[in-house]
């Protein structure tokens, strides 16, 4: 008996400064019936999903970019996105700026079953970028001065019928991401992203390289890993500045089975059955048999260089 996840990756075209939070919960909303219309039951929008991609501006009193932060989620503006979804029976996931009531800043996910219940948290591992202005990119990507590295790991939930985990962006990029959930048995990890489509420090590294990039990134973390990926875009141009698309769906053999074309609000559905995962996750990457963790090496102090063990 197949395990079926229909899920809807809900991209978001660009999210201008000036665009409220209102205006932007009223897009997923109808991005939510377009996605139930076509039958999915779990919904993932992308990375900061609720804002413009702020780290891209400068605040000299960091201060000032708390009004990009939500404090509780849900909250007021994204009560009618969780509360549409639990009457609709499908499960959610999206990613917001989370201000703690200690004080604390992350960039974070959550995850929600079909019946409203917030079953995950997760907060960015991998930020990108840089802490001060630097005069010499072509455009400012301050992640780490606005957001803490998360302090949550990579945790794997069993709900919906599987084993789901998440991570959000720059984490993809990363082998330990995928591996850190595959060893957990994940089934699948959803991710958002806002991806500049031309590197700040090198403009010859454009659309089509980061595509590529992603591409593979996707791919080879689902193949080694045996899970479904599903990885949704903002994309477009905000306030001048433009994101990629590239949302698709990976299968637990690396192919791409689903990509959206295009750069504005859009949901690409798909049917994951869960089992699918099973093959891999017995034969060429059951870790337990096959992982040799003892025979790798030693990592000495100075890195790059191993040791034999
Ligand atoms: N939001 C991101 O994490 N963006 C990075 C860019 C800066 C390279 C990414 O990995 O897509």
């Amino acid at each position: 008996m197949p395990r079926i996840v229909t899920v809807a990756a809900a991209q978001m075209g660009p999210i201008q400064k000036a665009d409220d939070r209102a205006s932007v919960v009223s897009r997923m909303l109808a991005l939510m019936e377009m996605a139930h219309a076509r039958g999915a039951d779990f919904i993932v929008y992308p990375e900061l999903a609720l804002t413009t991609f702020f780290p891209r501006w400068h605040y000299e009193d960091r201060a000032e970019a708390d009004i990009w932060f939500e404090r509780d989620m849900p909250n007021a503006a994204t009560k009618p996105l969780f509360d549409r979804a639990r009457a609709l029976g499908m499960g959610l996931s999206l990613g917001y700026a989370e201000l703690t009531p200690d004080g604390h800043h992350f960039n974070s996910s959550v995850l929600v079953d079909r019946e409203g219940k917030l079953v995950g948290l997760y907060r960015k591992i991998h930020l990108p970028g840089h802490v001060e202005f630097d005069p010499e990119r072509t455009h400012q990507h301050l992640e780490k001065r606005y957001f803490e590295p998360g302090d949550l790991g990579f945790p794997v939930w069993r709900t919906m019928g599987g084993l789901f985990g998440m991570c959000i962006c720059n984490d993809r990029r990363w082998p330990e991401t995928y591996r850190e959930m595959g060893l957990q048995g994940v089934e699948m990890i959803v991710l958002g992203f806002n991806t500049p489509s031309v590197n700040s420090q090198r403009a010859a590294e454009g659309l089509e390289e980061r595509l590529f990039h992603h591409r593979l990134s996707l791919q080879a973390g689902a193949y080694q890993n045996a899970t479904w990926v599903v990885a949704v875009a903002k994309a477009g141009v905000e306030d001048g500045h433009h994101l990629m698309g590239g949302t698709l769906i990976v299968d637990p053999d690396g192919h791409i089975v689903a990509e959206l074309p295009g750069e504005d609000d859009g949901v690409l559905v798909h049917a994951c059955d869960l089992d699918a995962t099973r093959f891999g996750k017995e034969t060429i990457f059951d870790f337990k048999r096959h992982r040799r963790i003892e025979h790798y090496g030693r990592i000495t102090s100075q890195v790059g260089v191993i040791e034999p063990a």
